[in-house]
């Protein structure tokens, strides 16, 4: 995610827009908060103007002309959008089985989501609706422009269909099992039950794609992730394509957009909810530009550089919509994340199951940030299912964050210690200063000395491998590293010194403080996408000013021998303590 390319494109990532026809559960904000660490990833390392000289020294806005640099360089911010699927037979269902009017229904339902994104500090730029006006008039362009280009026909379809799921399954794809004795068929996928029936639609010739669609894959080996899922979604797309329905007769179907020019007919929901990643670009309107003028796609937003989407939607995402695309002449998105599902008791957590966790309520009990961490610290292994349990949750919470970060807060800004170095030597900005490592060496064991070195070494490789990490998409391990290794060792550090024991030589003590507070500083600055809240916090009490907490490029401050050098200094230097970040959770 570091980069987008043109610098007139901005980054666009995208959530899943959610069915209405049931209030958001952990699932939905999973997907949500994936995006957000994204979308906040990429902001923080893009809106970086360096913010340091080549010495390590702070570049100061007045003496640099900063004001003129960052109003001249920041790149566009990114977009980040999430929101709302209205259409189709399940919220109609839900509405009429409701005596409730779709829209009203949609209006509710939807504020959900919105509620949700806004209680977990998803700080989505775009919420949209499939049943907003402009969404409307990009489907109905997207419809017209496949079927002048000969992409549409009318035809009539039989095949394996499921109600619940609005879909039609090949012959592949589904399976015959028996149900309370009675044999049925069922979608191997979703396990809905299916029935073969017969219609006159609208067919997009989605077989048609199969070689382009290969091509694509091969020649862009990172577009699907994680990687198991590119060779999944490979294999699908070699063992054929079918022509795909992409209407539904308007007797059946009401509650959808209608196809252009045949009132008959209603846009199969899932042409209109995928066409949403256009409309939030602003589509049609650059797409009829660039006829006149070449740079219109260019400085649209479009593509999309990363959809996420859970994986029982992949199919979606990286067979029918790049289809649907590369049929309107539209460029592809540049990477579709899958992540897996989140079960309870190991049965995927679902709506229609009824097995679901409130997200809201686990706001209230948990807190917004370690509910955020768990979800990535455990679901951030995007490659396999997680089991949603409370107990593990809080568990998680007192183990690393409780026990790591909050314990290396509240022991290395403990009054006694910085008391002691009121007469130590610190720069004009009150930052104290680091000792010469001969000083530093002259008083710790050797085996405490290569502890320190370890530590400044993990430091100086943080920020490059948790670039790596994220490039990668392995949230999971992000936080494994800097809470694990880097603030894990600092521990380690500060329990061998013991800068709080009045017999430790206060070379020690200032080597202690300062290794630690720039591990925080650090380590604030790394996890502030995964918890904004709290690492805002950390960073107020270090008095990190808002210029220095962008761009991790010069994340680590060096002397020019390449010796990490002290930068930030607690909120008070006398009176230092801060509130513990991490409070006990009462189970
Ligand atoms: O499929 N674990 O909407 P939807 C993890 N409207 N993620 C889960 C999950 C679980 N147990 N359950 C749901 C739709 N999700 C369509 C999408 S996009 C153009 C249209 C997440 O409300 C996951 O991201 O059923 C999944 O893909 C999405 O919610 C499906 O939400």
């Amino acid at each position: 995610p570091a980069s987008s390319g043109s610098s007139l494109k901005p980054y666009y990532v995208t959530t899943p827009i959610f069915y209405v026809n049931a209030d958001p559960h952990i699932g939905h904000l999973y997907s949500d908060v994936i995006a957000d660490v994204l979308a906040r990833y990429h902001g923080y390392m893009n809106s970086g103007y360096s913010a340091y000289d080549r010495n390590g020294r702070p570049v100061s806005a007045d003496s640099y002309g900063l004001q003129a640099r960052v109003a001249q360089q920041s790149p566009v911010s990114p977009i980040f959008s999430t929101g709302t699927d209205e259409h189709g037979l399940k919220v109609q269902k839900v509405a009429e089985a409701a005596g409730e009017d779709p829209r009203a229904l949609c209006d509710r339902i939807s504020q959900r989501f919105r509620h949700l994104a806004d209680a977990a500090n998803v700080d989505f730029s775009t919420f949209i609706r499939t049943t907003d006006a402009d969404h409307a008039v990009a489907v109905e362009h997207l419809w017209r422009t496949l079927r002048e280009r000969g992409h549409i026909y009318q035809g009539s379809h039989e095949g394996w269909y499921a109600v619940s799921d609005e879909a039609f399954y090949p012959e592949t794809q589904v399976r015959k099992v028996v149900v309370d004795g009675q044999e049925q068929m069922q979608s191997i996928e979703t396990g809905a039950k299916v029935e073969w029936s017969q219609e006159v639609n609208y067919k997009f010739r989605l077989s048609a794609f199969q070689q382009p669609l290969i091509d694509w894959l091969r020649a862009n080996p990172t577009a699907i992730q994680p990687a198991q899922r590119h060779a999944q979604v490979l294999q699908e797309i070699e063992s054929g394509l079918a022509d795909l329905s992409i209407s539904r007769p308007r007797s059946r179907l009401s509650w959808g957009i209608p196809v252009p020019d045949d009132a008959d007919h209603t846009i199969y929901v899932w042409v209109d909810a995928l066409t949403n990643y256009l409309t939030v670009t602003g589509y049609p309107a650059w797409a009829n530009d660039a006829s006149k003028e070449s740079s219109a796609v260019e400085r649209s937003a479009w593509p999309a550089d990363v959809h996420v989407v859970g994986k029982d939607i992949l199919r979606f995402h990286a067979i029918y919509w790049p289809a649907m695309l590369l049929a309107a002449g539209l460029p592809l998105p540049k990477t579709i994340v899958a992540h897996s599902h989140w079960t309870m008791n190991r049965a995927k957590m679902s709506k229609s199951r009824g097995n679901v966790a409130n997200p809201f309520e686990a706001i209230d009990m948990f807190g917004v940030d370690t509910l955020r961490f768990f979800l990535m610290r455990v679901g951030g292994n995007l490659g396999a299912d997680s089991d949603y349990n409370p107990a593990v949750l809080v568990e998680y919470h007192r183990k690393y964050l409780q026990g790591q970060l909050g314990n290396l807060v509240s022991r290395i800004s403990a009054p006694k210690i910085h008391a002691g170095l009121a007469d130590s030597p610190r720069d004009e900005k009150g930052v104290l200063l680091r000792p010469s490592a001969e000083d530093v060496r002259a008083v710790l064991d050797q085996e405490t000395y290569a502890l320190c070195e370890r530590l400044e070494e993990e430091l100086k490789q943080l920020p490059g491998k948790v670039d790596e990490l994220m490039q990668a998409f392995e949230l999971a391990k992000v936080l494994e590293l800097v809470l694990e290794t880097a603030v894990g060792t600092a521990n380690e550090m500060v329990q061998r010194i013991e800068p709080w024991n009045a017999a430790t030589p206060v070379a020690a003590v200032r080597e202690a403080v300062v290794l630690t507070t720039e591990t925080l500083r650090i380590a604030a600055l790394l996890l502030h996408p995964f918890m904004p809240t709290k690492m805002t916090q950390l960073l107020d009490a270090l008095l990190i000013p808002q210029n220095l907490r962008t761009s991790s490029k010069h994340l680590v401050r060096q002397d020019v021998n390449g010796r990490l050098v002290s930068h930030a200094r607690w909120r008070d230097p006398a009176q230092p303590k801060v509130e513990p970040l991490f409070p006990k959770i009462q189970p």
